[in-house]
């Protein structure tokens, strides 16, 4: 079944050509300032899609100045909330306008089925831009009561410069989330993407000019983590900080964010999610939505069900499941129709997930299905499940982002619980059960940031995301995500010969 076997079809070659390879910075597509470019490579390959100008520094210097001035001169902040709210419905216009092409992008430089970047992803980037453009002339203060005859305002101002790092995983999404509460809120941005997919964020941010963005409000840097994404964290012209990535690295955003200017920062972390199966569970729905929630995204998801414990009454019949389950997941081009699984994202994943399976089989874990790279080019992985986990292996502690399920054995509801939350993360959770006390009992004992019961994976734009403990700081989506960009102010002024 695997399709990218030596003797399968060559790749299928994308109908879409790479237009956009510059740094964006006050509305115009520009060299880096040193020249140099890097390779953004096709995961199902290992080729060279384009080569793409290298922000480092110097670019993240000249990109905020440009949304500073655009910030305290430009008309951003300064126009109607309402003509910020039809730029950004004009923009959700022209991406659903351009969505094939989007999508096609977004599969060739990241290796996501194009089912699934042209079927969801891009209709939620238009939504969600359409939800914050909802928001864009909902934004307002208060009048609060105060104890002497004074009147007091509170009015939420926009922040100023916010910087944002995102990762490779939903590149689109990422900008979504980020960009679109910041705009709406009237902020400038420099946005930071990922060095493994800048091509996605490009293409939209030009479409976001057409759809009315004043130059200087949005600049996109491409570029390496240590030198752009670190210049942006440290720079003293940024006034908020979004990033989205692996816990280690946000604790060294959070570190330069502290030492420059003590911008405040929102972190979007890593995880290490249970899925709890409980024993009147209907087995066969429980096994479809557990694999869902491990392998979506070839597993490259932070809020990946990467623990599934399941109860002993049903543990049996759940892993022979599983397996099956496994066995039938179809890995292959991400272009080629009912394709499940595409490959991981670079060699650099494709080996650390390979040396967490080698370390599942170590450790004792029984593996039961896959356990190698599937194909002889490009880096897929073969769904891969390990059976008769234990809370102590490195399997089970470990993000190992990709396609790698660990089913654990549980008997009680606190033991669960208590396990469940034995870990540094706490993003999210699943609960799949037909009792509606044990589903509340977990859905309030379970440490974590989203708790899906009987579903999983579901991101409308209201719904809040974020983490715990160490899976992060602050929440994303929605109402919430505007607390983000806004500042508070209070003003008071005396009320004289006040009816009271
Ligand atoms: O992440 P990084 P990587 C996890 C996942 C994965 C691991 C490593 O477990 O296997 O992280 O992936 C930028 N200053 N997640 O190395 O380094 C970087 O350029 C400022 C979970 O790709 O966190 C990119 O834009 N920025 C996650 C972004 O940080 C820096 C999604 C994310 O990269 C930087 C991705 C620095 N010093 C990986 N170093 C999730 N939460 O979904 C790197 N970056």
């Amino acid at each position: 079944r695997f399709s990218a076997a030596p003797a399968a079809p060559p790749p299928i070659q994308p109908p879409v050509e790479v237009k956009y390879t510059k740094l964006l910075i006050n509305g115009n597509f520009v060299d880096a300032a040193s020249g140099r470019t890097f390779p953004t490579v096709d995961p199902r390959t290992g080729e060279v899609i384009a080569r793409v100008a290298e922000g480092d520094a110097e670019d993240i210097n000249r990109a905020v100045a440009a949304a500073r001035r655009a910030f305290d001169e430009g008309p951003w902040p300064r126009m109607t909330a309402y003509e910020r709210c039809r730029v950004l419905l004009r923009f959700a216009d022209l991406i659903e306008q351009h969505a094939e092409e989007i999508a096609t992008l977004e599969t060739w430089d990241g290796g996501k089925t194009l089912e699934q970047t042209s079927g969801k992803e891009v209709p939620m980037v238009a939504r969600s831009m359409r939800y914050y453009a909802g928001w864009a002339d909902k934004i307002h203060g208060l009048v609060v009561p105060a104890d002497g005859p004074h009147h007091v305002q509170v009015l939420h101002e926009p922040i100023g410069v916010a910087g944002q790092v995102i990762p490779w995983n939903f590149p689109l999404l990422m900008f979504a989330w980020k960009v679109g509460p910041a705009l709406a809120c009237g902020n400038t941005v420099v946005l930071k993407t990922a060095e493994q997919t800048p091509l996605s964020a490009l293409f939209v941010a030009n479409l976001l000019h057409e759809a009315g963005l004043p130059e200087g409000v949005l600049n996109v840097v491409s570029g390496f983590g240590p030198t752009a994404g670190a210049a942006l964290s440290s720079h003293m012209g940024v006034d908020k900080l979004a990033f989205t990535g692996s816990t280690g690295t946000g604790k060294i955003v959070l570190e330069l964010a502290a030492r420059s200017n003590l911008k405040p920062v929102t972190l979007e972390l890593g995880g290490k999610s249970p899925f709890i199966v409980m024993d009147d569970a209907d087995v066969d729905q429980a096994v479809e939505l557990a694999h869902r929630a491990l392998f979506f995204n070839q597993g490259q998801c932070c809020c990946a069900g990467s623990r599934t414990f399941v109860h002993e009454r049903v543990y049996d019949e759940f892993v022979e499941k599983a397996k099956a389950r496994a066995l039938q997941r179809v890995v292959g081009d991400p272009f080629r129709r009912g394709v499940e699984q595409g490959p991981q994202i670079d060699g650099e994943q494709f080996k650390k997930i390979l040396r967490y399976v080698k370390s599942g089989v170590e450790s004792g874990a029984t593996l039961v299905a896959g356990g190698d790279r599937a194909g002889s080019r490009g880096f897929y992985i073969q769904p891969t499940v390990f059976a008769d986990v234990e809370d102590e292996m490195t399997i089970a502690q470990d993000e190992i982002f990709g396609p790698v399920q660990s089913i654990l054995k549980f008997s009680t509801v606190e033991e669960v619980v208590r396990r469940a939350n034995a870990t540094p993360y706490g993003l999210a959770a699943g609960v799949f059960t037909r009792r509606l006390d044990a589903a509340n009992t977990l859905a309030r004992a379970l440490r974590v940031g989203t708790v899906w019961v009987n579903c999983y994976d579901v991101f409308d734009a209201a719904i809040p995301f974020g983490g715990y403990k160490m899976s992060g700081v602050g929440r994303e989506k929605g109402f919430y995500s505007l607390r983000n960009y806004l500042q508070t102010k209070a003003v008071v002024t005396p009320v004289k010969d006040a009816a009271w």
